[in-house]
């Protein structure tokens, strides 16, 4: 068996992992990166779109700026509707925080073309990766890399970045294992068109046959999400249908308000959990992004949460390899306060816009997104947590 020796080995070379890299490598910490599947494949994946003030900041702060302001574009707010009325909130207005649009897709371009400058050692396309030795102090992963060579990498700490369905989550022993979920009763159809936004900032609809999202990507490419239920066939939605739905739903016809349509080029559908995993470390094992929980994508909060854990993380796994333990100890604790209300405002999100099928939670729906568009109290608690809470929060 190959072996490699470094400070941290990473599994995963999505967002987390990739930024992971790049934020040790900057408090010159060395690390190695192993991920299943290929460069290209990680890189095209249409995911999130709404980086939060926070996520851009470190973001510029570590060098990964440049692009995302030449090419992202600042928001102040969003809108929310329902049936007859559109409101702004203007977030700058409310927090003095905004958020921007820049897809997953450019932010894992910016960390790949950093980390391929700097000469990061990244292992694409491995299989069988596996956890050793997670609580003494010299753990280390093993993996079958690209050529069908067996290699093992030895490090001071391990960081499992590798997602929802990687191994590092349940390395950490069910003894000491704890996991909250909640399945909803209903899924995303999302749609990637070559078509102008017909809106200047994001649309969050409710509407009676269900939720729709008018997100966007560029000044020519958008982003739409309509609410369906579990289990539903991309067979059973046409074009047709799926512009129609969208049309209705975001309210085409009111007020001179139009949505335009175009080539669809991307279609999937999402189904929507939140999920918890505690504690985020054991022993030289640390968890961060969806390897430890996962929201609904109501909030737009999944990937600034894995940015905000890395952010923690790095500085905690620079000072445990230079011998100092504290940072470490309590990486799980601190990053576990925001995620707790990342999920709690992607389910309140997610609740407040989704209908069930209930005319009473109907009304209890649009009481509320009365309430958020009329009372400053409530628009500021939902811009606050929007537009993102400071790192360490
Ligand atoms: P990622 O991006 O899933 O990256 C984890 C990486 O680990 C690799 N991996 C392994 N590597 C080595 N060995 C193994 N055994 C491995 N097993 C897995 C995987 O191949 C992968 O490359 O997690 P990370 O870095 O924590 O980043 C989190 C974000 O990607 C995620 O929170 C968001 O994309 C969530 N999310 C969305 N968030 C939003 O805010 N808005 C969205 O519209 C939105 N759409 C989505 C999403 C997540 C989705 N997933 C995970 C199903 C749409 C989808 C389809
Ligand atoms: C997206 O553009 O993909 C997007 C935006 C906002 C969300 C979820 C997804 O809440």
């Amino acid at each position: 068996m190959d072996e490699v020796r470094t400070q941290v080995a990473i599994i995963g070379a999505g967002p987390a992992g990739m930024l992971l890299s790049h934020l040790l490598a900057a408090e010159g910490v060395g690390s190695v990166v192993v991920e299943t599947r290929s460069e290209e494949y990680v890189a095209s994946r249409i995911r999130a779109g709404i980086l939060e003030q926070s996520t851009v900041d470190l973001l510029r702060a570590t060098g990964l700026g440049e692009r995302l302001d030449a090419e992202g574009h600042r928001h102040r707010g969003i809108y929310l509707q329902w049936p007859g009325e559109r409101h702004h909130l203007d977030f700058v207005d409310l927090t003095g925080r905004s958020v921007w649009v820049y897809g997953q897709t450019e932010v894992q371009k910016d960390l790949v073309a950093a980390r391929t400058a700097a000469g990061q050692q990244v292992y694409y396309e491995v299989g069988d990766t596996a956890l050793h030795d997670l609580e003494t102090d010299h753990p280390s992963v093993t993996f079958t890399d690209a050529s069908g060579a067996e290699v093992r990498v030895r490090a001071d700490a391990v960081a499992g970045c590798d997602g929802s369905f990687g191994p590092s989550r349940c390395a950490v022993p069910s003894s000491v294992r704890q996991q909250w979920e909640r399945v909803y009763p209903y899924s995303w159809l999302g749609i990637l068109a070559d078509v102008a936004p017909s809106t200047d900032e994001l649309i969050y609809a409710w509407h009676p046959d269900g939720f729709a999202l008018h997100s966007m990507r560029s000044s020519s490419v958008s982003r739409f999400y309509v609410q369906v239920p579990n289990d539903t066939s991309l067979d059973d939605w046409s074009d047709d249908r799926i512009w129609t739905a969208l049309a209705d739903r975001l309210g085409h016809g009111q007020d001179g308000w139009s949505l335009e349509t175009g080539p669809i080029t991307d279609r999937s559908v999402l189904p929507m959990r939140s999920f918890v995993a505690t504690p985020m470390r054991h022993g030289r094992l640390f968890l961060a992004g969806d390897a430890a929980h996962i929201v609904p994508p109501t909030g737009a909060k999944g990937l600034n949460l894995a940015v905000a854990d890395v952010a923690l993380l790095a500085p905690a796994l620079a000072a445990l390899v230079r011998g100092s333990s504290s940072l470490a100890d309590s990486y799980s604790d601190t990053a576990l306060r925001r995620v707790w209300r990342c999920t709690h405002f992607s389910w309140w999100m997610t609740s407040m816009l989704h209908t069930s099928g209930d005319p009473f939670d109907a009304e209890l729906q649009l009481s509320q997104l009365r309430w958020v568009c009329s009372s400053r109290a409530g628009a500021a608690g939902l811009a606050e947590n929007y537009a993102g809470l400071p790192i360490g929060f």
